[in-house]
């Protein structure tokens, strides 16, 4: 079943070098593809629109104010059931909690700073590739 999914490389993926590291992973995955790649720093309208479930969580202001510190790569990325697949290739959303050999579980130690968002659902995938690359969706 070929999905596609939004992918965000986090600014402290971007920060610490990271990029090339996470993209070669994906690219890895048998028969998965970039679709769609951009560095761009964040503004709060947009970021306001995809943490949207996250409003009046005590997390949700120091979450915006790390997304928008620096530049995130966003990515399209298509392939065998890629949303299911990248949320196991990131770990949990808590990085210590996260297996070593995902991304998290390599790279992360806190739970704001945890390098990457992939979408949890198809339903999740087609409404953020709308907010992220409405050219696309
Ligand atoms: P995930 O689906 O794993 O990306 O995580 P969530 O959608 O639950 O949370 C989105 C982001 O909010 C996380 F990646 C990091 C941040 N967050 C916190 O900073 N603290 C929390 O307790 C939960 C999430």
């Amino acid at each position: 079943m070929s999905q596609r999914t939004l992918v965000l490389l986090k600014p402290d993926a971007v920060a610490r070098g990271l990029v090339g590291e996470i993209i070669g992973r994906i690219e890895r995955k048998a028969g998965w593809t970039i679709r769609a790649l951009e560095l761009r720093t964040l503004d709060r309208a947009i970021l306001e629109q995809h943490y949207a479930e996250h409003v009046g969580r005590e997390f949700y202001e120091p979450l915006l104010a790390f997304m928008s510190s620096g530049p995130v790569a966003a990515l399209i990325v298509e392939g065998e059931r890629v949303i299911e697949g990248m949320r196991t290739l990131a770990g949990p959303t808590d990085p210590i909690k996260a297996q070593g050999g995902s991304i998290r579980g390599d790279f992360g130690t806190i739970t704001r700073e945890n390098l990457i968002h992939a979408s949890d659902s198809e339903q999740s995938a087609e409404r953020e590739i709308k907010i992220f690359f409405p050219a696309a969706a």
